[in-house]
């Protein structure tokens, strides 16, 4: 873990600094849009026209908010357009890495050791954290945007005139039914295991484990006799909340100290996570191998041995328990 400061890379732990042990998350600085004819998009500047090939996705296969970004470029179709990069899943000194791993990719743009090298090229005076996922613009060699809940909603449409198909991930009337459930979701339940998970103190913890758990029984009401939370058809709010889902029984209910519930206690959710799961080209967005490995190798605040559990038992048809 780690950070940049005035484009110049520290090691170490720097969220949150109150005295209350409450995990802050900073916001995302990169909030230019691809658009089907480079006109600027709801914020950020111009000049980002949809092109395949031009553009390339960083991510790390064990983030949930990188693994929204691939699932819209896969359900997309965008996946030949749209180079993917993924970085190694242990994240500590130099932060995010491409030093050699199962599945991990070495950088194109530079051949760069560490992920804050590619942050620095954008921008090189730039102070911040160094998070995935990262939208990269090899025709102007900088990057578009680092926001996933942006990358997400801009795969839906920006290619579509060169490439994509027709999935509509946000469809109108529908829209503010969408928002307005994504950032109850994303308060209490994307960021909600976080902010528990990272907790210094009792009561910062206490204060962000309950939300996660209302939050998850409502959406186990709201999912009674239904596939998707609104409307007739999966939203890019079902992807939002699965990717959270997908990691908890196997890390969050552990690691994050997330173990009021399970998933699989709550029969609608589970069946949900299985059914996005078995929906054609997600299956193949989801490593195991990186999200548990992730987590209890990189925060050694949490786990400073770095031991990796074996379980909890497969929630996924055909998932087995993994070793190392
Ligand atoms: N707001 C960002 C957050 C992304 C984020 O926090 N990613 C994590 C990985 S799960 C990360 O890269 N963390 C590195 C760090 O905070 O130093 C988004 O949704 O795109």
């Amino acid at each position: 873990m780690g950070f940049l400061k005035d484009g110049k890379w520290h090691d170490g732990w720097d969220y949150g600094d109150g005295d209350d042990g409450a995990f802050e998350r900073d916001d995302s600085i990169f909030r230019n849009w691809i658009t089907p004819d480079g006109a600027p998009g709801p914020t950020g500047e111009g000049g980002f026209e949809a092109e395949p090939g031009r553009y390339r996705l960083y991510i790390s296969l064990a983030c949930p908010w990188a693994h929204r970004a691939n699932i819209a470029r896969h359900l997309k179709g965008l996946a030949g357009a749209i180079e993917l990069v993924v970085v190694h899943w242990r994240m500590q000194e130099g932060g995010w890495s491409f030093r050699e791993g199962e599945c991990v990719t070495p950088d194109p743009l530079c051949g760069a050791d560490n992920m804050h090298q590619i942050y620095t090229r954008a921008k090189p005076d730039y102070s911040g954290h160094v998070t995935v996922p990262v939208l990269w613009d090899t025709k102007t060699g900088t990057i578009v945007n680092n926001e996933s809940a942006d990358i997400l909603r801009m795969l839906g449409t920006a290619f579509d005139a060169c490439g994509a198909n027709d999935l509509d991930l946000y469809p109108e009337g529908h829209r503010d039914e969408i928002d307005a459930l994504n950032d109850r979701v994303y308060d209490a339940v994307n960021n909600g295991v976080y902010k528990a998970g990272f907790a210094t103190t009792q009561k910062a913890y206490e204060d962000a484990v309950v939300p996660v758990f209302d939050m998850l029984d409502e959406l186990e009401t709201r999912l009674e006799g239904k596939d998707w939370l609104v409307g007739e058809q999966l939203t890019e709010a079902d992807i939002r909340l699965w990717t959270t889902l997908i990691r908890f029984d196997p890390v969050y209910h552990g690691h994050f100290k997330c173990n009021i519930r399970r998933i699989a206690d709550y029969p609608n959710l589970a069946a949900f996570t299985r059914r996005l799961y078995q929906l054609d080209g997600l299956s193949e967005t989801v490593n195991f191998k990186h999200i548990r490995h992730h987590y209890y190798e990189s925060h050694d605040t949490i786990n400073p041995t770095g031991v990796v559990p074996v379980g909890p038992d497969p929630m996924i048809p055909g998932w087995q328990a993994q070793r190392a």
